[in-house]
C-alpha cells in the first residue's frame, strides 16, 4: 500500500505547521505582491543511533524534528519562458532565478559552486526524473511549469539535523504538486525514494536516512528505518516509564561541517573505505557481492556482505526460541570476528596497493572502480577501523530497539535510561575512535552534559561538528533543565560571551518528534 504524502485537507495538518504556514504566506506575499497557491513542507531530523551506517544499508533509529522547511509557492502561467524565482528569508541566501530548458532537458547543477540554489536544483532534478517516468508524452520533451518559491527554514545549516535533506524533500514535493496539481498523491515511499539520490549531484555519496525520516516523520513517534530488503519506516512510541518522560535534547557545537569542502577527506572517504572493506570481505570468504546500479558505489556494501555470507554458510537456529533481533544481533557479533580475522593484521590502514591485493586486482583497476566516483583524498584505507564501527553501530541499533519497544512494561526508569545511555556513549566511542567523525567541541559538549546527568551523550549526524544528542527525562524529578543550563554556563557562554536568550533558544532544542513532508 502507497501513503500519499499531500494533506489534501487541513483538519489533517498538525498544529504547528499551521502556525508557521502564515508568516511564509506573509513573506512571499511581500516579495512577490500576490497570494502564494500552496506551502509544501518537510521537517529536519535528529538521529538517535546508528551513525553512518545508512549508506552500508544498516537500520537506524531517527525522529523527525518539529524544525522544519517550508515552501511557500506560486505556479506561473505556463508561457513560452518558464522560470523559477527562489527568494529565502535567510538573508544570507540571495535571490536566484533561473530560466527552465525549453526542451525538457535538466537545469544543469555546478558542484563545484557552493549555492543554496544548488539544493531546489538537485529537488527539482529529481522531481522532473519523476515525472518524465510517470508521464514520458508530456515531460520527456517539455518544460516544466514555472514558479515563484519562498523559502524559509528554522533548520540551523550544516548542524546535523539535515537543513538540506528537508529542503530537497520540500521542493521535489512541491515541484511534483505544481506540474501535476492536486489530483495526484506522490506516495512516502517514492518521494523518499527519489530523493534520496539527490545529494549525489553535489558530489555527496549519502545514504537515506534522512529523507526517509523527512517524509515519513510522525507526530510523537520516532522511527526504526530499515533500507534492506525495502525501505520501511515503522514508527514507534517512546515506552511510558513510572515517574519520568524520555526527552532528547539536541545540542549544537555551532561549528559548521562543510560537507562539500571536506567530503573528500571526511565523508565520502567513509563511503570508499566500508565498501572496500565490504569487498575485500567478500573476496576472503568467497561470496559475490551484488553491484547495484544507483546504489551509493555500485559494488556492494557491508551488509550485503553480512547477507551473502549467510547465504553462504547458513546455520540453523532453534528458531522457537529466538527472535529475528536476536539473531541479527549475533550475525553482527560474528561479522565483528571476521572483521578482526581478516582486516585486523591492517588495523592502522591499507595502502592502495595492500588494496588491490586483497581484491586481486591491480591498482588501475582498484583505482577505476573505487576512486574515481567521487571525489576523496588519503593516506592509508582504514578498513578494519571503519567495518568495526559499522558493524558494532548496526548491533547497537537492535539493542536499542529492543529496549524501546520492548513488550513487557518498563519496572525501572532508572534502568533504562542506564541502558539506552550506555548505548548512545559507546555509539559515541565507536564515532570518536573508529569512524573519526567526532571534534574537540563534540567531546566537551558531551562531557558536560553526562557530567552533569545526561544519561547518553553523542554526536547526530554525520559529525565532524553539527551537532549533539542527549538523553535526558522531565518530569518532576527529570534533569533536562539541570543539563541545559550546565551546557549554557560551560559550553555556550564559554564559546561565545554574547550570547542571547534567543540565540541560546536556537543552538539547545528539545523538540518533539514530528510529522514528515505534507
Ligand atoms: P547529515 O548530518 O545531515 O549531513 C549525513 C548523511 C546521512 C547519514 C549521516 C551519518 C546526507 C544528506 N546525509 O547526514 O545519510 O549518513 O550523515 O549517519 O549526506
Ligand atoms: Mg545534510
Amino acid at each position: 500500500m502507497s501513503i500519499p504524502v499531500f494533506h489534501t485537507n487541513d483538519r489533517d495538518l498538525p498544529d504547528l505547521a499551521l502556525k508557521k504556514c502564515p508568516q511564509v504566506i506573509e513573506n512571499f506575499k511581500q516579495t512577490y505582491g500576490i497570494e502564494p497557491d500552496f506551502v509544501s513542507r518537510s521537517p529536519g531530523r535528529v538521529n538517535l543511533i546508528g551513525e553512518h551506517i545508512d549508506y552500508t544499508d544498516f537500520s537506524v533509529l531517527p525522529l523527525a524534528i518539529e524544525n522544519d522547511m517550508l515552501c511557500a509557492v506560486k505556479i506561473l502561467e505556463r508561457k513560452e519562458n518558464p522560470s523559477i524565482t527562489l527568494t529565502n528569508s535567510d538573508s544570507r541566501f540571495a535571490q536566484r532565478k533561473f530560466d527552465l530548458p525549453l526542451d525538457g532537458s535538466y537545469v544543469t547543477i555546478d558542484p563545484s559552486i557552493s549555492d543554496w540554489s544548488n539544493y531546489f536544483k538537485c529537488g527539482l532534478h529529481v522531481a522532473q526524473q519523476f515525472l518524465k517516468g510517470l508521464h514520458p508524452q508530456l515531460y520527456l520533451n517539455n518544460p516544466l511549469i514555472g514558479l515563484q518559491v519562498f523559502c524559509q527554514s528554522d533548520i540551523p545549516v550544516g548542524s546535523g539535523l539535515s537543513s538540506s535533506s528537508a529542503f530537497i524533500c520540500a521542493v521535489a514535493l512541491a515541484v511534483i504538486r505544481a506540474n501535476l496539481g492536486t489530483t495526484y498523491a506522490v506516495s512516502k515511499k517514492d518521494l523518499t525514494r527519489i530523493t534520496c539520490i539527490a545529494e549525489h549531484y553535489l558530489g555527496v555519496s549519502n545514504g537515506g536516512m534522512d529523507q526517509a525520516t523527512s517524509v515519513y516523520g510522525q507526530e510523537d513517534h520516532a522511527l526504526f528505518v530499515e533500507f534492506k530488503p525495502n525501505l520501511k519506516a515503522t514508527p514507534f512510541k517512546f515506552p511510558k516509564l513510572q515517574n519520568h518522560e524520555i526527552q532528547f535534547l539536541i545540542a549544537n557545537t555551532l561549528i559548521v561541517a562543510n560537507k562539500f569542502d571536506t567530503a573528500p577527506t571526511n565523508y565520502n572517504l567513509r563511503v570508499i573505505e566500508v565498501t572496500t572493506a565490504a569487498n575485500v570481505l567478500a573476496n576472503k570468504y568467497g561470496v559475490a557481492l551484488p553491484h547495484i546500479p544507483d546504489s551509493t558505489m555500485e559494488r556492494g556494501n557491508l551488509r550485503d556482505f553480512m547477507d551473502a555470507y549467510y547465504a553462504r554458510y547458513p546455520v540453523s537456529h532453534d528458531n522457537e526460541s529466538k527472535d529475528v533481533i536476536m539473531i541479527e544481533i549475533e550475525r553482527l557479533t560474528k561479522m565483528l570476528e571476521l572483521v578482526e580475522e581478516s582486516l585486523g593484521e591492517k588495523k592502522e590502514g591499507f595502502t592502495v596497493d595492500d588494496v588491490a591485493e586483497a581484491l586481486d586486482c591491480s591498482r588501475e583497476e582498484y583505482t577505476r572502480d573505487y576512486l574515481l566516483v567521487f571525489p576523496v583524498r588519503f593516506q592509508v584505507l582504514k578498513l578494519y577501523k571503519r567495518a568495526k564501527h559499522v558493524f558494532s553501530e548496526a548491533q547497537r541499533v537492535l539493542k536499542a530497539l529492543k529496549l524501546m519497544t520492548s513488550a513487557s512494561p518498563i519496572e525501572n526508569d532508572e534502568e533504562f535510561f542506564q541502558q539506552f545511555g550506555q548505548l548512545m556513549n559507546e555509539s559515541q566511542e565507536s564515532c570518536d575512535k573508529l569512524y573519526e567523525c567526532s571534534c574537540p567541541e563534540i567531546d566537551t559538549i558531551c562531557s558536560t552534559a553526562l557530567q552533569n546527568g545526561s544519561y547518553g551523550s553523542r554526536l547526530t549526524g554525520a559529525g565532524w561538528g553539527g551537532c549533539t544528542v542527549h538523553l535526558v527525562s522531565s518530569g518532576p524529578n527529570g534533569n533536562v533543565e539541570k543539563v541545559k543550563k550546565a551546557l549554557i554556563d560551560q559550553y555556550y557562554k564559554v564559546v561565545c560571551p554574547n550570547i542571547s536568550d534567543k540565540e541560546l533558544e536556537e543552538v539547545i532544542l528539545v523538540s518533539k518528534p514530528a510529522l514528515g513532508s505534507c
